[in-house]
């Protein structure tokens, strides 16, 4: 047997890097019986057949499963957003972090093209930083910051999430010269960036590690989790909720709220209690319509 990880499903066959090598297998008949879904990133053995082909033979527990993009076993998520083109939207930058936060999975928060915006002070992410957030500034075009992430790349599997057009393929090409992902032009006019990535595949970097490139995606649902859950995934927030007045304290409107009164005394940031508000009246009247 031969221990390795889905990289990718195409054409009915499932790719497994193992060492150097990369598999080409089919799964054995109990999995598509079963309807268990075998999944990019998960790790499985495979009984080798001739050359590099072979036969998926078991696939282990997943650690974690992101549902978008669909990837198992995913130890932390870059979250790309770029200085301008296109403007950074915050709130969604927090529905990532809620969902990575919720996945079990680590987030790195990578601001590209700070070329386009050398000089200015991006204090907007500083809140980011002071809530606990590894927080990385980037630029594929001048190289900014490129070494830092191929070594936060180097272990384990990483996936790249964001907007289209901030910068995700060339982020990836910078890291790895070679790699020749397909760049998409952010349109002069409608300044919005193309689908240029299709499916999900693992890429297995030079310096060890791999990464999903993903399709960009500029709306997406909160996950399953109840409105009394949502500050679990604030960090700064939830340092404070242990002093509010009830148990089941929301953060919203109650007398004695403890993250309220950091808020005013500006130890929480006041646009991220917004967004969490946002979010919060998006979770709430979700379950209503259930
Ligand atoms: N100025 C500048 N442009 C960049 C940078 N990174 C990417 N771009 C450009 O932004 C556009 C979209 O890049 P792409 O990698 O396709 O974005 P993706 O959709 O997130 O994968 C392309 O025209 C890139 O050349 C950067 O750091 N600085
Ligand atoms: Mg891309
Ligand atoms: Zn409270």
């Amino acid at each position: 047997m031969v221990n390795g990880i889905i990289t990718k499903a195409y054409g009915g066959f499932y790719f497994v890097r193992a060492g150097r090598d990369s598999w080409q297998c089919t799964l054995k008949g109990v999995f598509r019986h079963r309807g268990v879904g075998v999944m990019v990133g998960d790790r499985v053995d495979i009984r080798p057949g001739q050359g590099l082909q072979g036969v998926v033979e078991k696939v282990y527990p997943r650690r974690n499963l992101l549902a978008r993009p669909p990837v198992a076993n995913v130890d932390r998520a870059v979250i790309v957003f770029a200085a301008r083109d296109p403007e950074p939207s915050l709130i969604l930058l927090d529905r990532f972090l809620v969902l990575a936060g919720a996945a079990g999975i680590q987030p790195v928060i990578c601001l590209n093209k700070v070329d386009l915006a050398a000089g200015e002070s991006p204090d907007f992410l500083c809140c980011y930083a002071a809530a606990g957030y590894r927080v990385l500034r980037t630029s594929a075009r001048d190289g900014t910051g490129v070494n830092t992430l191929r070594e936060i790349l180097r272990e384990g599997i990483s996936v790249f999430a964001g907007p289209s057009g901030v910068g995700k393929s060339s982020l990836l090409n910078a890291v790895q010269p070679g790699l020749s992902l397909k760049t998409g032009e952010v349109g002069p006019k409608i300044k919005r960036g193309r689908h240029t990535t299709r499916h999900v595949e693992l890429i297995a970097l030079e310096g060890g590690g791999m990464v999903a490139d993903t399709p960009g995606f500029s709306s997406l649902f909160l996950p399953d989790i109840k409105k009394e859950e949502l500050f679990y995934y604030y960090p700064e927030m939830e340092r404070y909720a242990a002093q509010c007045r009830f148990r089941s304290c929301l953060h919203s409107s109650e007398p004695g709220c403890a993250v309220k009164e950091a808020v005013a005394r500006s130890g929480i940031d006041g646009g991220r209690y917004r967004r969490y508000l946002e979010l919060l009246g998006e979770i709430i009247e979700r379950e209503r319509s259930y």
